[in-house]
Parts: C-alpha cells; sequence; structure tokens
C-alpha cells in the first residue's frame, strides 16, 4: 500500500506559494467587485463542484495499435484508489470514483467500501461492461448485448446490470450508467427498429430493478466499436430510450461521442430543456473518441456547455448531474492528468459562472449578437487561475497540485512498490 502525501509536503509547498497568491487573488476580488461579484462567494461556489474520478483512468491508456505502460501503475482496484486518493488529497475536487464492472470487481464490496472510506473516498455512478467478452463467460458479446439477437444472449447482458446495481448498492452508489458497443459494421447486418426494440426492452427490465433513488444513465456514441450504425449512437436516441424507460432514467453526454463540430451545448441545452441531462463525461477530442484531456483541445467549448449548466441551474436549483472524467491517458501520467483535468472542468465552470447573464439575455432580446457573444468572451477570457488556486488552499489542497506531486516523489516510491506482474495486463483503456 502506498501511503497518501504528506501533508506537511503540502502545507510546506503551499507556504512558498501563498503570498502570491494572496496578492493575486485581492487583486482579482477587487476586479469582480466592481461588477458587484463576491470573490469568497464564488470561491466557495467553485469548491462546491466535484467530478467523479474513473477507476480506469488512473492506469496507461492506450491505442488498439500499443500501450506504453508507464513506472508503478495500479494494479487492482486498492491501489487505484490509492491514485485516486492522491488527486483527491492535492486537486480537492475528485471525492469520488467511478467503477467499470468487471475491471474492477471486488471480492469484498465492504472491504473496498471501507478501504475508500478510509481515504476520503465515496463511489459515484456504477459503469457496466457489456462491451467485451470476460475469461470463461458462457454467451459472448461479438453481436451485441442489450439488443443481441438472441434472447440468451440478452439476458445474460441484462443480468450483469442488475448485478453491477446490486453492487454498487453495497459500496454506496446511486446511479448506473449503462453504454453499450452494440450496432452493425455492415449495412443490412442490424434491422435498425428491431434492434432499438430490443434495447428497450432490455433498458426497461434493469430500469425495473433499480433502487428508488437510483438514476439509470444511457450514454450515446457515434460509432466504435461498431463502425456502420450504433444502436444509442446520438442523443436523439438517447432521449427516445430514456423517455420510453422511466423518469429516473436520464441521458449521459460524452463528449467526445459527438460528429466533429457538432453543437454539443446545444445539446445540453435540449436535453436539459425536457429534464432528460442526467450526466456527462468529460474529456476533449479532436477527431473522435479520442479520450484526450479534458479542455485540452477545445477549452471554449467546454467553456460554453458550462455555460449552459449554469442556465440550467439557475432555473431549477435541483439540477445536479453526474460529472465524471473519461479520458484516456497514453503519453501522461494518469494522476497528473487527472488532476489537470478536474482543474480545467472547475475553471470553464468558474467562468461560466462569471457570464453577466442579465446583460447577455439584454443582447439576445435586442438582436445584439455581437455583444451577446463578446459577454461570453468577457467571461471565457478572465484568469481565474487564483479562484481555483485558493479553493484548493482553503479546502487543504495543494495551491499547484502537478508541482506539488511531482516534489513528493510519489510517482517513485508506487514504482518500488508496484512490480509489473507479467500476467496482469495493468489497468487503462485501449
Ligand atoms: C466508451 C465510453 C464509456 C467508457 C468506455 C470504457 O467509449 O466512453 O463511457 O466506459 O469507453
Ligand atoms: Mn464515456
Ligand atoms: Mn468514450
Amino acid at each position: 500500500m502506498t501511503t497518501m502525501i504528506k501533508n506537511e509536503r503540502i502545507a510546506e509547498d503551499n507556504e512558498r506559494q501563498s503570498a502570491d497568491l494572496n496578492r493575486d487573488f485581492e487583486a482579482l476580488g477587487e476586479k469582480l467587485n466592481r461588477r458587484n461579484i463576491d470573490i469568497r462567494a464564488l470561491t466557495e461556489t467553485a469548491s462546491q463542484l466535484t467530478v467523479a474520478l474513473p477507476s480506469w483512468g488512473v492506469g496507461t491508456g492506450g491505442t488498439r495499435f500499443a500501450r506504453f505502460p508507464g513506472p508503478g501503475e495500479p494494479r487492482n482496484i486498492f491501489e487505484k484508489l490509492d491514485d485516486c486518493s492522491v488527486i483527491h488529497q492535492l486537486g480537492r475536487v475528485t471525492p469520488k470514483v467511478s467503477l467499470h464492472i468487471p475491471w474492477d470487481r471486488p471480492k469484498d464490496p465492504a472491504e473496498l467500501r471501507g478501504y475508500a472510506e478510509a481515504r476520503g473516498l465515496g463511489f459515484d455512478a456504477m459503469n457496466s461492461n457489456t462491451f467485451q467478452d470476460q475469461k470463461g463467460q458462457e454467451k459472448s458479446y461479438k453481436y451485441g448485448s442489450l439488443t443481441h439477437s438472441h434472447a440468451e444472449v440478452r439476458s445474460m447482458a441484462v443480468e450483469h446490470n442488475i448485478n453491477v446495481i446490486e453492487l454498487g448498492k453495497q459500496l454506496g452508489s446511486d446511479a448506473l450508467t449503462v453504454w453499450v458497443g452494440d450496432g452493425s459494421n455492415f449495412p443490412g447486418q442490424q434491422n435498425f427498429r428491431d434492434a432499438f426494440a430490443r434495447y428497450l426492452e432490455s433498458a426497461r427490465t434493469i430500469y425495473n430493478a433499480l433502487p428508488g433513488d437510483w438514476n439509470m444513465l444511457l450514454e450515446h456514441k457515434m460509432f466504435e466499436p461498431a463502425f456502420y450504425s450504433t444502436v444509442i449512437q446520438d442523443w436523439g436516441s438517447s432521449y427516445l430510450a430514456a423517455k420510453e424507460t422511466g423518469d429516473r432514467c436520464l441521458c449521459l453526454v460524452d463528449l467526445g461521442h459527438h460528429a466533429p463540430n457538432v453543437n454539443i451545448e446545444m445539446i445540453v441545452s435540449r436535453l436539459a430543456q425536457f429534464g432528460k441531462l442526467g450526466g456527462f463525461h468529460f474529456n476533449d477530442s479532436k477527431y473522435g473518441d479520442d479520450d484526450l484531456d479534458s479542455g485540452s483541445i477545445d477549452p471554449y467549448q467546454l467553456f460554453l456547455v458550462f455555460n449552459e449548466l449554469v442556465d440550467v441551474k439557475q432555473r431549477d436549483s435541483s439540477f445536479a448531474p453526474f460529472y465524471m472524467l473519461d479520458q484516456s491517458h497514453n503519453v501522461t501520467d494518469p494522476i497528473e492528468s487527472l488532476m489537470y483535468s478536474a482543474a480545467e472542468v472547475q475553471r470553464a465552470y468558474v467562468k461560466a459562472l462569471l457570464v453577466d447573464r442579465v446583460k447577455l439575455s439584454e443582447y439576445q432580446q435586442n438582436n445584439d449578437p455581437l455583444m451577446a457573444q463578446a459577454t461570453l468572451k468577457t467571461a471565457y477570457n478572465q484568469d481565474v487561475e487564483p479562484i481555483l488556486q485558493m479553493a484548493r488552499h482553503q479546502n487543504g489542497g495543494a495551491i499547484d497540485p502537478v508541482g506539488t506531486y511531482r516534489n513528493s516523489g510519489y510517482r517513485n516510491e508506487c514504482a518500488k512498490q508496484r512490480p509489473v506482474d507479467p500476467n496482469q495486463s495493468g489497468s487503462g483503456i485501449v
């Protein structure tokens, strides 16, 4: 077991940086004050944002060509939780972990829950995996899972999901995210209508097993692994399925799961308008489902998404979607990427909070496109780094999480304590 980073190490680093931070924070506070924005209240609101960590994200990812493992990768779910606890310790945005089952199936759920709680962590939405076969699995998902043409395969996939719900109950989770790779690779391979009907039937059976206070989140994805058609390909299919399934069945938007140039922020608005926006998988993309770090390619898009989310929240204070980072870290230290990305998500949120919504709606009403977009840009162009730093500092985290992490030598310690087991694939998605 690797230990978390010593609090003295964090305090020591913060000590060196806090005088500059205080000056920057005061200066920004003065500027925001001119707009009657209270920087302390804003920092408090920023601190309330949380984004779940994907358990699979702390291992080095890869592509279908290769994976280049880094030193000291976590070899099991306990070591993954160790890494997640460090990410949260320094960044203070990520108190929950989202598990993929069976990748992270614990032998003893109570033990895992205790282990997480001892590290200040809880469990977010559970993810079921019916997109690959497991060792010894009776039937294959090669031609689909929840939508398979054979009832026995569908039942197996439904059972798996129900099983994941049962496990999640023991871990204190309150949502199930369902993403299936089901679809086809050839025109004619699958009847679109029948496949969707089978999906609806399977989804309903899973939904019926959902505890009363849980949500079921349906995640759409345009393509991959199916390259011609995918059953839940777009937000429209997702919406229809969620609506047919039940009130607590909602849509989950993964930023990387759309065609290039699609206006994702408008999808956000549409789903929210009809009460069906349930969650997000944050990442960034250039070409497809690249799973790049959040905000690394198009931070403005991330801001525009949050601009919508803030708008929704103002209209409906009960709006509380599930947020998770869904990234594959192929060339970086996953701990660094996840800390950095969580801060990028928080940054987009804080900037969205800065949008002058009264003015924006006046410009919209008066058909002044230039000033409407300038209102968004004013918020987006404001450097809010001191707010993020202060939020971390006040909550016991590091002013500079990546710097403190590097100073701590945590990764080297992991490399010593976690010798590579040649029989294990480690973690990280491909
Ligand atoms: C999919 C999708 C799911 C994730 C898997 C591993 O593309 O984004 O959310 O769980 O990858
Ligand atoms: Mn996803
Ligand atoms: Mn994906």
